[in-house]
């Protein structure tokens, strides 16, 4: 069929996106909105996001744990594909082990429901390196090894993973997933997480040319600069289906760092910058997670290559964020 504006238009998808003023959300959506058009990505969340977010399209209020309102919006809009990016991370789901439970479970259930239900045709969940735990091999940690998580966090991203595993086996429901590493960015701050410490050290060494880090200097942890982790997220939603051979969640690796060496290489931007080390209760989760990840599964079957390393991240960080 050749393509005009009228048959353009009836192939164009509208994505739903809950939780889209965190963190990932917001960066996400506006990626999506240059994609498909401002009208057919719906931003969703339980408050308003930044005026870049709300202003450049759709934006509806909606609990993710509420499924008859998800339900609304879906049938509304005529939504085919749902980016779940409502969630507790991990150091504050220490704090409120139930509420995590609740949110980043049931918040699940909801959307792997509707593709059940053949309401959506496509879900994105994002799982994480919580999954692994201190049985798990440390150094270029396997796609598939010991996952005996240790954190409230962690439990969740290991059940939700089996679930998504399971909704694709029982049900054929198309849903992709991602382990994300800590997540660098600019544009949002994150909330509640063990690697914010990676972003707070930027904003620090800006504003006092020093900061006093929750984690010790030696705790190596895998991370990605949020272009990448888009970049990833858009790339395993667009390939061919029969490229998702694992339905549980991909591996997904950028760089690993510890806070001595983020600290030197600001140094190489801001010479008189002070680290400090007074470790918390986060240092407990960060050493149940790895310290690198292999993810050649993600590159071999469906082209996964990272762009930022430490150096890069570090000039983007600071040129984005100074005054
Ligand atoms: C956290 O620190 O909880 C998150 C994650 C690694 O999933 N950034």
């Amino acid at each position: 069929m050749p393509l005009n504006f009228f048959n353009v238009v009836l192939m164009q998808k509208t994505i739903l996106i809950l939780g889209a003023c965190g963190q990932i959300g917001t960066e996400l959506t506006l990626a999506l909105r240059s994609v498909y058009g401002n009208s057919h990505v719906i931003a969703s969340d339980i408050r308003e996001g930044s005026k870049d977010l709300m202003a450049s399209g759709p934006f509806e209020i909606l609990d993710a744990t509420n499924y008859a309102a998800i339900e609304d919006v879906v049938m509304h809009y005529e939504i085919d594909e749902v980016y779940l990016m409502a969630a507790m991370l991990s150091a504050t789901a220490e704090k409120f082990p139930m509420r995590a439970w609740s949110l980043n479970m049931n918040s699940l259930f909801n959307v792997l429901n509707l593709a059940k239900e053949n309401k959506i045709s496509k879900v994105f969940w994002p799982s994480s390196i919580a999954v692994f735990g201190p049985t798990t091999p440390k150094e270029m940690t396997p796609q598939t090894t010991i996952m005996e998580p240790s954190t409230v966090y962690g439990i969740s991203k290991q059940s939700g993973e089996r679930w998504c595993s399971y909704y694709f086996n029982k049900y054929g429901v198309d849903v992709r997933s991602i382990r994300y590493p800590g997540l660098i960015s600019w544009k949002t701050q994150p909330g509640g997480g063990t690697t914010d410490y990676a972003i707070e050290i930027y904003h620090k060494a800006l504003s006092d040319k020093a900061y006093t880090c929750f984690l010790k200097a030696d705790s190596k942890l895998p991370m990605m600069f949020m272009d990448d982790a888009i970049r990833a997220t858009m790339a395993i939603m667009k390939s061919a289906p029969e490229n998702i051979k694992v339905r549980s969640s991909y591996n997904l690796a950028a760089m690993s760092f510890t806070p001595a060496e983020i600290a030197e290489n600001i140094k190489d931007h801001i010479p008189d910058f002070k680290i400090l080390y007074e470790p918390d209760f986060r240092q407990g989760i960060a050493d149940s997670w790895p310290s690198s990840i292999d993810d050649s599964r993600a590159r071999a079957d469906w082209g996964w290559k990272a762009e930022f390393d430490l150096d890069r991240t570090t000039g983007e960080m600071l040129r984005n964020l100074a005054p």
